[in-house]
């Protein structure tokens, strides 16, 4: 704007000729020339004044405007030029301009898009936790057990979720949750104990062994008289399954096709059927002196581990009690024995002489015991004929 009203000035302010004032700027010289003749004053007929003026002046009249025209037609040249040239460079901004603003738009459609797929993953990580926490409340149920439930809801739901349920096994008056696994090996195992990270504290005293303890979502141990509970239920028989992972992540198994224990006036004694899996059959061990089957449960507190009043371990480790030899975990040690999967994942980090491990001796590669860091314990009905 202010270039333009400096050229409109720059054009009113031009030195014209009368002759150019009054006929346009586009009037050539013989034009201007004739003009003057049709006038009184180029008819010698102007006042003596005027004559005098014209006398004075150096260079003759038509010079001077021929002058000022050639001056006036350069400046009005370069004025178009940069009238152009101003065109262009506007032209060229603007269009700039508007790059530099498609460029910003870009960047930040490219900004809205990224918050957006935030956001939805975000929303969907939401539901999935929601989804997690559902299926970690205890659902409520009329099963006995978490095959009964599984057997009752096949047919229902297309897939049943792991997770806890409240069950009430036969001839009980107690419910009380479980831990359900619907999906490991077609489901339908009861959990009754698991360890993996070594978070809950299993020095327990013998009550806790009894009635249970832990996280039913993580590690715990679902206590002697709900498992008792469960494997004793009428025309019921249960299988046993242990599943170790070692350090390195190999897997391993040992399963007992017949589980039950006696009831707490006998300690929880142990009662296991055929042994089959990858890992041994360490509850039973390699001699008899290391049987656990048929052992009663002891616990730092109550003991009934055969090591009266001492026992001798291969190290020549004099022991009077197994359970504080194990880190004061509850197991239905005999002489101690080769199991004890109440122990550890980690390695305690003064463990004076102490079995602080989880223990499964019979799982060996290359002749050493592996490095157990998680084991879960479930149980399962079996199918009868009945
Ligand atoms: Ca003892």
């Amino acid at each position: 704007m202010m270039w333009t009203t400096t050229v409109l000035l720059l054009l009113t302010s031009l030195p014209l000729s009368p002759a150019i004032q009054g006929n346009g700027s586009n009037l050539n010289q013989s034009e201007i020339a004739n003009e003057d003749l049709t006038t009184p004053q180029a008819r010698g007929q102007k006042p003596l004044k005027e004559v005098k003026n014209k006398d004075a002046c150096s260079i003759p009249c038509d010079i001077t405007a021929k002058l000022l025209r050639d001056e006036k037609h350069s400046i009005c040249g370069q004025l178009q030029q940069s009238l152009l040239a101003l065109g262009r460079s506007t032209r060229k901004l603007m269009r700039d301009m508007m790059e530099e603003q498609q460029r910003a738009l870009d960047v930040l459609s490219s900004q809205v898009m990224e918050l957006m797929t935030k956001v939805q993953t975000l929303s969907s990580e939401v539901q999935r936790n929601n989804a997690e926490m559902f299926s970690m409340k205890p659902v409520q149920s009329h099963g006995r057990d978490c095959s009964d439930i599984k057997n009752s809801l096949t047919s229902v739901v297309p897939k049943i979720p792991s997770g806890i349920y409240i069950i009430h096994p036969e001839d009980t008056d107690s419910s009380f949750e479980v831990f359900c696994e619907m999906d490991y090996m077609e489901g339908g195992w009861t959990v009754m104990q698991r360890r993996t990270d070594g978070l809950n504290d299993f020095k327990r005293p013998w009550a806790d062994y009894v009635g249970g303890f832990g996280n039913l979502a993580g590690e715990h141990w679902l206590g002697l008289q709900k498992v008792f509970h469960i494997v004793n239920q009428k025309d019921a028989r249960f299988q046993l399954h242990i599943a170790l992972v070692s350090h390195d992540d190999v897997t391993s198994y040992a399963s007992y096709d017949d589980f039950r224990l006696d009831d707490e006036t006998q300690f929880f004694r142990i009662h296991l059927g055929r042994y089959a899996g990858s890992a041994g059959d360490a509850f039973r061990g390699y001699d008899q002196e290391q049987n656990q089957d048929t052992a009663p449960f002891s616990a730092s507190d109550v003991d009934n581990d055969g090591c009266n009043p001492f026992c001798t371990l291969g190290n020549s480790t004099l022991v009077e009690s197994c359970s504080i030899q194990h880190n004061h975990t509850g197991w239905w040690f005999n002489q101690c024995g080769l199991a004890n999967l109440n122990a550890s994942p980690e390695e305690a980090e003064q463990n004076q002489g102490r079995r602080t491990r989880i223990l499964w001796d019979t799982w060996r590669h290359r002749g050493v015991p592996h490095t157990i860091k998680s084991v879960t314990m479930k149980i399962r009905r079996i199918a009868t004929n009945n």
